[in-house]
């Protein structure tokens, strides 16, 4: 943890990435500078990580060669770590585990969302076909545009079912993006960020997922432009906090009522999947099998979210007990309690 962070951070994405986005606003309101290299157009003698996943950023491990490191949650604590101004964590730690809670929701239920609508739907899917492969540097002639899209479109629609998107769990999702997109209008008719006057990582989970549903997707995009204007005009301003000077955060122990009603719409649908994916995982279960909002789910049992379980559970246990009955107060009679 001690290893020197140097700057510019080196980092490959595309800007169809929900989590490559996040990052990115994370460095311009941090002001830190970086080198964004297109997917496959990453400097030869760049290691690949073990998952490719986007972003990847290029960092010296302990021997000073450079490492792929995945994974935009930790990536962010870190660089909180390495610099030290203008810090995107809460220092209050109440305030950073509500933090916390607002960022797992949006990078692991609001993202099935983002790939539920841009591949469930044949319009959308057809339209992000096209666009995903255009979306870098070099010209594309037709036959070769048509051709990737093809490939893209095959490739991702072959994925929906590893996020739990099938016809099951389609109407839960969209219901609860529709849901979302209303809180937090009415959120950000009161509060310039979740939790205050300074962005924390939910805010930049949240952008990123909704730098999509909320500006590129047809469906999701249109629900945006008809209930959520706050909401696009938030997520425009996203993208570059770099001139932003942070204002003070909500008190903990009182947390406005938009954000207790935006907590109760995420811990209506995400909780329940994380407890009884963790079950599943624990037992071997070939499938995830529940209910979420009083409606069947069955998705397949995900690794990666029987660990986020674990680490809020983890971050939960460790907080001051005066933090901790805060938390308890801002999550009491929310579907969050089911977890601690
Ligand atoms: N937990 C990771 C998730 C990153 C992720 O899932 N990235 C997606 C794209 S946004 C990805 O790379 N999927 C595999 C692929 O596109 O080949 C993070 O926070 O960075």
């Amino acid at each position: 943890m001690t290893t020197e962070t140097p700057l510019p951070l080196l980092l490959s994405g595309a800007p169809g990435s929900p989590y490559t986005r996040k990052m990115l606003a994370v460095l311009r309101y941090r002001r830190l500078p970086y080198r964004l290299f297109y997917r496959g157009r990453e400097p030869a003698d760049f290691p690949s990580a073990k998952v490719p996943l986007l972003p990847t950023f290029y960092l010296p491990g302990e021997d000073g060669a450079l490492q792929a490191v995945t994974d935009s949650t930790p990536l962010i604590r870190r660089f909180d770590a390495s610099f030290l101004d203008r810090r995107v964590r809460p220092t209050d730690p109440a305030l950073a585990f509500l933090d916390s809670l607002i960022e797992d929701y949006a990078d692991e239920w609001l993202t099935k969302a983002m790939f539920h609508y841009r591949w469930a739907h044949e319009a959308d899917a057809t339209f992000a076909g096209r666009l995903l492969p255009s979306w870098g540097p070099a010209p594309l002639d037709e036959a070769t545009l048509s051709q990737t899209a093809a490939y893209f479109s095959e490739r991702q629609i072959g994925r929906l079912a590893y996020v739990g998107s099938n016809p099951t769990t389609g109407p839960v999702i969209e219901d609860s993006y529709v849901r979302l997109i209303e809180a937090l209008e009415a959120h950000l008719a009161a509060q310039p960020f979740l939790l205050g006057g300074a962005p924390g990582a939910g805010d930049f989970g949240l952008f990123g997922q909704l730098t999509q549903l909320a500006g590129v997707d047809p469906t999701p995009t249109e629900i945006a432009r008809s209930k959520g204007h706050r909401v696009m005009g938030w997520v425009g301003m996203m993208e570059d906090l770099s001139g932003l000077e942070p204002g003070a955060m909500i008190d903990a122990a009182a947390p406005p009522p938009t954000l207790k009603a935006l907590l109760a719409e995420m811990g209506r649908v995400y909780p329940p999947l994380l407890i009884a994916n963790a079950k599943a995982v624990m037992s071997g279960a070939a499938m995830v099998e529940t209910e979420i909002d009083g409606r069947p789910w069955t998705q397949n049992p995900f690794t990666y979210q029987a660990k986020c379980l674990k680490w809020l559970r983890e971050e939960y246990a460790a907080l001051p007990a005066a933090s901790k009955a805060q938390v308890d107060g801002a999550i009491s009679g929310t579907g969050w309690t089911t977890l601690f």
